[in-house]
């Protein structure tokens, strides 16, 4: 049976957001990012318009050379706080249309409907319903891609930006995707463009009229993974990233009962960073950072803090648990266990971390 999935991802996300709050900036060329400083400025865009980006303008440009190209346009610094929370709503509107969700970037998700609809024409009818309702709640325009891929609706909804719906029944994948050039396969960059390229393969109609085994035989395991993306057979489902977990956390008991402060802190800080890297790989976010310490005769404790906002932060965490480690007193008895919990969960902007970090470092 085929599946309805609908990727969404909204339109110039955060320049969106600032039009919405100021309406004198509608019709002119917005970028968020670094500060141009007259030309002078170091950084990049984090995104614009689709005014600024007929100036040839787009994410990650330095913002040298935007203010080159647009120099009369709206330089702004993002104000992460306002899109978050814009981002929030969005995808409380989309979560409400399938429990099936999966949130993958700050302004982007997939649903999966199938148990919703009975054939496109519903389909098409629910992804303008819910492209409307983000417009009416939030002020932004949304695109929808819907296919019976994950990754084919990904490349849907990117069809027809701004504010569009794009549908893609399995019948008409050859003719979509066919004339498309193949870097619009996630697997497919620039440089590994060149070497399809050069074996004369460069739309996906080319992948689709080569058999499995010989994009194997050419491209080894990212053949397949083209070859399959382009004739319809991704078969990822659409999961939460990390379902209804409520916290994260690690503990490690001493081989011997220990008052070696140092010790303990290494320990900790071994912990903090195997934590990091699941948190790192899920994307995760959070608040609440606890300290669990067991002392020997098994009492436990636990002390934690929280933060204002979510982080991804592995110093942060390493910096509050020395706080509370320090302000807690063993009573001249020996610590058998301690232990790390990360709780109050939320996901990552993950997509456009690097260059937010790039930015923000500037
Ligand atoms: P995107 O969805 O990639 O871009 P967009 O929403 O601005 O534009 P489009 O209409 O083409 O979807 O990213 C979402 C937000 O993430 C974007 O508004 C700003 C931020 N971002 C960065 O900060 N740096 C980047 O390099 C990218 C790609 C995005
Ligand atoms: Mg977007």
């Amino acid at each position: 049976m085929s599946r309805f999935i609908l990727h969404c991802d909204l339109d110039c996300f955060f320049a969106a957001v600032e039009e919405r709050d100021n309406p004198k900036y509608i019709g002119k060329p917005i970028i968020i990012g670094a500060d141009p400083k007259d030309g002078k400025g170091r950084g990049v865009v984090s995104t614009c318009n689709y005014e600024a980006r007929k100036f040839g303008l787009h994410s990650a440009m330095p913002i040298s050379q935007a203010y080159k190209r647009c120099p009369h346009g709206i330089y702004l610094h993002p104000n992460f706080e306002k899109y978050h929370k814009a981002s929030k709503e969005v995808m409380e509107i989309v979560n409400s249309y399938s429990d099936m969700f999966q949130q993958v970037s700050i302004d982007e998700a997939y649903i999966d409907v199938s148990d919703k609809c009975i054939n496109y024409k519903e389909v098409r009818e629910l992804a303008e319903k819910l492209k409307d309702e983000v417009q009416k709640k939030v002020g932004i325009t949304i695109s929808i891609g819907c296919a019976p891929t994950k990754s084919i609706a990904k490349i849907a909804s990117d069809h027809n930006k701004p504010n569009g719906v794009t549908v893609v029944k399995p019948e008409y994948i050859k003719k979509f995707l066919g004339p498309m050039d193949i870097t619009k396969i996630s697997g497919i960059g620039k440089k590994s463009k060149i070497y399809y390229n050069k074996k004369g393969i460069k739309t996906i109609g080319d992948i689709i009229n080569l058999t499995l085994p010989k994009m194997i035989q050419l491209f080894g395991k990212n053949g397949e993974w083209v070859w399959n993306v382009a004739n319809g057979f991704d078969n990822r489902e659409v999961k939460k990233l990390h379902g209804d977990r409520k916290s994260i956390s690690k503990e490690c008991t001493f081989y011997e009962d220990t008052d070696d402060f140092n010790v303990i802190l290494s320990k900790l800080e071994e912990i903090n960073n195997r934590i990091h890297k699941n948190v790192i790989k899920n994307k995760i976010h959070y608040k609440t950072i606890t300290l669990k310490i067991r002392l020997e005769g098994y009492i436990t404790y636990t002390r934690s803090k929280s933060f204002t906002h979510h982080v991804q932060d592995k110093k942060k965490v390493l910096k509050v648990i020395i706080e509370l480690l320090k302000q807690f007193s063993t009573m001249n008895k020996k610590v058998r266990l301690v232990g790390i919990r990360l709780s109050n969960l939320e996901k990552a902007p993950s997509v456009t971390q690097t260059t937010l970090i790039n930015y923000l470092e500037v």
